[in-house]
């Protein structure tokens, strides 16, 4: 096989660049690991920046999104029974679209088949070759049949568990790590959220995050020993654990009933750099991972796209290679403003466990600052709604 640009990878971020080369006319293929039902039923990000929406609407891919998605002009921010409103709008101009990254997946997924897109699935052993030449190319086993895929250029969507990270060189690549010494319990459930906003609610038995995914369809969190595990939680034993950790007047109100989905996920912050090595660019959590306080995850993986498709599509339509070129450049100067909003939304919300009484009243008088002062509550709203690609 022979093709432009393999995509291993077919996650949010393998979808979304090979929808949009498909709109620049630009061939692609999709090498995904799992089967389609398995990426599908992963349940993750839930808030798209203003940026991640206006891809989707270039790549065509919006109309659902723009149907069903809930345009969300602030966020609710508690601390024990106290809380405030960042009014992102009123701030910023701007907003945040709450839409499931499932769906993101399954309406990329639909935009592909409908275009003749090739998405291959079940493909194991995805090696990328030659990576540091012009002519590299991709081998993989399909159905117990090596395969190869002769290609100008490798785009590594795999992941933080994916193996393109590891094609750049040890001499070359640095890595940065920060592993945060608790995770998230989220729970997903067919009841009404608890409020119109999210809630993110800083308590002393540890962060709470109160979520959606539509008018019936709550998605909620508390931050969790990293020993635990989704098994230890009864469902009621959530429910009143999470209680315990937002403003009285949400706990009353809170609407109860059985989850769907129980899971932990661990917290850390993650970059790679560089993320190009040769005719290999990373993009998404095969390069970079936050701690979802900030909901930058799949917001970088988006603007990593952006700066890739802006690079291939120069490259094929005026042979200028200036894009790629400076590809990793420009990616990891908005990674790195999106790692340390994320990073300092962490530290404000969330119980360390060698946090000092100083250390805790620092964070309080961090909150009571974001509370009272305009100027602290735009730069988080500037954050929070997506900085400028
Ligand atoms: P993904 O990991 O989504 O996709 C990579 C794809 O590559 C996968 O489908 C995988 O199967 C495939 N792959 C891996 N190895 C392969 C191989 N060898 N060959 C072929 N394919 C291979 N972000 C938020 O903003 N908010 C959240 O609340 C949030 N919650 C999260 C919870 C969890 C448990 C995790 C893991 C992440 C969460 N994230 C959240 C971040 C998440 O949304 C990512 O940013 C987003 O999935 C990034 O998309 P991709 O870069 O496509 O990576
Ligand atoms: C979610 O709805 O899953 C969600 C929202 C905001 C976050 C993290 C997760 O910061």
């Amino acid at each position: 096989m022979r093709t432009q640009v393999c995509i291993i990878g077919g996650g949010p971020s393998g979808l979304l660049l090979s929808q949009l080369l498909h709109t620049a006319g630009i061939e692609g293929i999709v090498l995904e690991r799992q089967t389609r039902d398995y990426v599908l039923g992963r349940i993750r990000a839930g808030v798209l920046e203003t940026g991640f929406v206006d891809l989707m609407r270039r790549a065509g891919v919006s109309e659902r999104m723009d149907r069903e998605g809930f345009v969300h002009d602030g966020t609710l921010i508690a601390a024990g029974d106290e809380q405030f409103r960042i009014d992102f709008s009123a701030l910023t101009g701007s907003h945040v679209l709450v839409y499931g990254q499932t769906e993101v997946t399954r309406d990329l997924y639909q935009a592909r088949d409908k275009a003749g897109g090739t998405v291959l699935h079940e493909c194991s052993a995805v090696k990328p070759h030659d990576l540091d030449t012009d002519a590299p190319y991709v081998t993989f086993i399909q159905d117990g049949t090596v395969q190869r895929i002769d290609c100008d250029f490798v785009a590594g969507c795999d992941g933080f568990h994916g193996p393109c990270r590891q094609e750049i060189p040890l001499d070359v690549r640095r890595e940065y790590e920060k592993v945060y010494p608790f995770g998230w319990l989220g729970i997903l459930s067919e009841t009404p959220p608890v409020d119109q906003e999210l809630i993110y609610s800083n308590s002393d038995r540890g962060f709470a995050l109160c979520s959606m995914r539509n008018a019936n369809l709550s998605r909620y969190y508390i931050q969790c020993s990293l020993s635990d595990a989704p098994e230890n939680w009864t469902d009621d034993a959530f429910w009143a654990e999470l209680k315990t950790r937002i403003p009285t007047e949400a706990a009353e109100r809170l609407v109860i009933g059985p989850s769907i989905e129980k899971s932990i996920a661990p917290l850390r912050s993650f970059v790679t750099e560089p993320m190009r090595w040769g005719r290999l660019f990373l993009c998404g959590d095969a390069a970079h991972i936050v701690p979802p306080t900030g909901a930058k995850g799949l917001n970088t993986a988006a603007s990593d796209i952006h700066y890739l498709f802006e690079g291939l599509s120069a490259f094929y339509a005026d042979n200028e290679d200036e894009g790629i070129e400076k590809y990793s450049e420009k990616a990891l100067a908005r990674i790195w403003k999106a790692e340390r909003f994320s990073w300092w939304m962490t530290n404000l919300l969330h119980r360390f466990p060698d946090q000092s009484e100083f250390d805790i009243k620092m964070q309080k008088a961090d909150l009571a600052f974001l509370r009272d002062n305009a100027a602290a509550q735009q730069v988080l709203a500037e954050n929070y709604v997506g900085l400028p690609y």
